[in-house]
């Protein structure tokens, strides 16, 4: 939980690739592409959920068995990495500027959490002169919305911190919603923090618009074949303190939630605002024919 949001966990996870290619100091291929691959597995399960994760690291590791060499392979491997956050980085931007068309003068935002590429175009819209209104949640148990509110504050943003269940209270003043994404599946469902598919309920009740920003490496080809997402269930500590209720209360603690595809306006991704029945396409295009066939 040091690093937080799939964007920043995806580049953290290919550039430690990236790393220890560069620091490789043996000279048998074998045994170095052995041993990425175990750091690969180890990266792998430090978060279960973002998908952004698995893409940046196959991104990152794309090719390498086929290296004859330790110089060929830390070449390609230190390519990779410095290529996918090279991508990373402009496809957030990218988002923000598009994103931000879809702000007027005068909206009144809701955003979830602490997700990079929502907080990128709420403020690429406050920089080009929109008068704009946030209300963040504070998104227990981590309270990631603590992150948000300081983020938007320092950038002069008009800005309002609220509990998670005042979200349903607080919609009837909003005018539109956007989150980030940890995964989004084949179907157009939406994997995020937990509590985004209430803020996407309660959106819908009050038809006010629900965008969701995500660069296209969040999306999921294991999903094409049926696989669940994993939703990380974390420690029971971040949720009470100890003795604070009896042994026998069972404490569940999931921290992200799936929103389906029908309470989804669009996606923002880098190539443009997509539905989420048009995610299947975009894989295709994006990963192309191995990686799905996988
Ligand atoms: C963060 C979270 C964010 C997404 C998108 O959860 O759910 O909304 O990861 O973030 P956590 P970004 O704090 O548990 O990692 O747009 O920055 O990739």
């Amino acid at each position: 939980m040091t690093i937080r949001g799939a964007g920043r966990i995806a580049r953290a996870g290919s550039t430690a690739l990236g790393d220890m290619a560069r620091e490789y100091a043996g000279s048998d291929v074998d045994a170095f592409i052995s041993e990425l691959a175990l750091a690969r597995d180890t990266i792998l399960a430090s978060r279960p959920t973002a998908v952004s994760l698995w893409n940046g690291v196959h991104a990152t590791l794309r090719g390498v068995d086929g290296c004859r060499s330790v110089a060929d392979a830390r070449e390609l491997v230190v390519s990779n990495s410095e290529d996918f956050v090279r991508r990373s980085l402009t496809a957030v931007e990218e988002i923000a500027r598009i994103g931000a068309k879809r702000i007027s003068d005068g909206d009144t935002i809701l955003t979830h959490c602490n997700s990079s590429a929502a907080l990128g175009v709420i403020k690429e819209a406050h920089r080009q002169g929109k008068d704009i209104r946030v209300y963040a949640t504070e998104s227990r148990p981590w309270r990631q919305g603590i992150l948000t509110v300081n983020d938007l504050a320092s950038a002069g943003i008009d800005t309002t911190l609220i509990i998670d269940s005042a979200v349903r209270s607080v919609m009837k003043r909003v005018d539109k919603v956007f989150v980030g994404a940890d995964t989004v599946t084949s179907h157009g469902a939406l994997v995020n923090k937990v509590g985004t598919s209430q803020l996407a309920l309660a959106a819908h009740e009050a038809r006010v618009q629900f965008y969701v920003c995500s660069e296209t490496y969040k999306f999921s080809p294991m999903t094409l074949y049926g696989d669940m997402v994993t939703i990380e269930e974390r420690d029971i500590s971040e949720v009470v303190r100890p003795g604070e209720v009896p042994d026998s209360v069972k404490i569940f603690n999931p921290v992200f939630d799936s929103t389906p595809a029908r309470y989804i306006d669009a996606i923002i991704t880098e190539l443009g605002m997509i539905s989420p029945g048009s995610v299947y396409d975009v894989m295709v295009r994006q990963f192309g024919d191995e990686i799905l066939r996988g």
